[in-house]
């Protein structure tokens, strides 16, 4: 095992507390206007904007610093038809059976159902494996901890990153997945977490009205 080299933590920035606050308040009002959105347009997105949102999911701390994530960017039109039409096919059977009276009943607010147009519309998917597993240049295994704590918060990032540079975001996610190792050619040691979709809302793009939890509702301070 290589030992670690220290270098001072020269990237640190302290800011006064007055200055602390205001960013903190300008943060959560820039966060609080992401909305899920499921109604894209199919405006082209500058895979610049792209790339740079990945790097900062990519800074994302990881359990030992293993970085178990893989992102497929899909803009292809092919390969985004082939998802959509292997993600209605799982949906249906979902929306059908799968899911139960329970399920059904608490997505009810949010309109969702069989077709995912979104999947062709949007100019990005984001499809997001976490590796349960590394392996070396030789094929070793490497063991991955925490795999799904560390490829949440790479995947929050990337969401706030992504809703920074002014793009829509919607995080889908299969309820069965396993068409997108089969679509990306993604390995056995990736296990699909969830898809990304991204770009414009389409012109008069509804969302759902909804409240989120009020500060006594979700934490305490003790
Ligand atoms: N994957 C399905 C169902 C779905 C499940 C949850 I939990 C949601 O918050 C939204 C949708 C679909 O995309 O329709």
């Amino acid at each position: 095992m290589t030992k670690a080299k220290f270098i001072p933590f020269a990237s640190y920035r302290e800011y006064p507390p007055d200055r602390m606050k205001r960013r903190a308040a300008s943060f959560r009002a820039e966060m609080q206007r992401r909305r899920s959105v499921r109604d894209f347009s199919d405006r082209a997105v500058p895979r610049q904007v792209i790339e740079a949102c990945l790097l900062t999911a990519g800074s994302a701390p990881s359990g030992a610093n293993m970085q178990p994530w893989r992102f497929v960017a899909v803009s292809d039109p092919g390969t985004k038809r082939q998802i959509r039409e292997a993600a209605e096919v799982e949906e249906r059977e979902f929306y059908r059976r799968r899911a139960g009276a329970e399920w059904l009943g608490a997505l009810s607010s949010l309109g969702t159902d069989c077709q995912k147009p979104f999947l062709e519309t949007a100019p990005y998917l984001i499809a997001i494996f976490a590796q349960t597993y590394g392996l070396t240049p030789d094929d070793a295994k490497v063991k991955h901890y925490f795999v799904r704590e560390s490829v949440g918060i790479a995947t929050g990032l990337l969401f706030a990153a992504l809703h920074h540079a002014g793009l829509a975001t919607l995080p889908y996610t299969p309820s069965r997945p396993g068409f997108l190792n089969r679509l990306l050619a993604r390995p056995e040691n990736e296990r699909p977490f969830l898809v990304a979709v991204v770009g414009y809302p389409a012109e008069g793009a509804t969302v759902p009205e909804m409240t989120k939890k009020s500060l006594d509702e979700m934490a305490t301070f003790v």
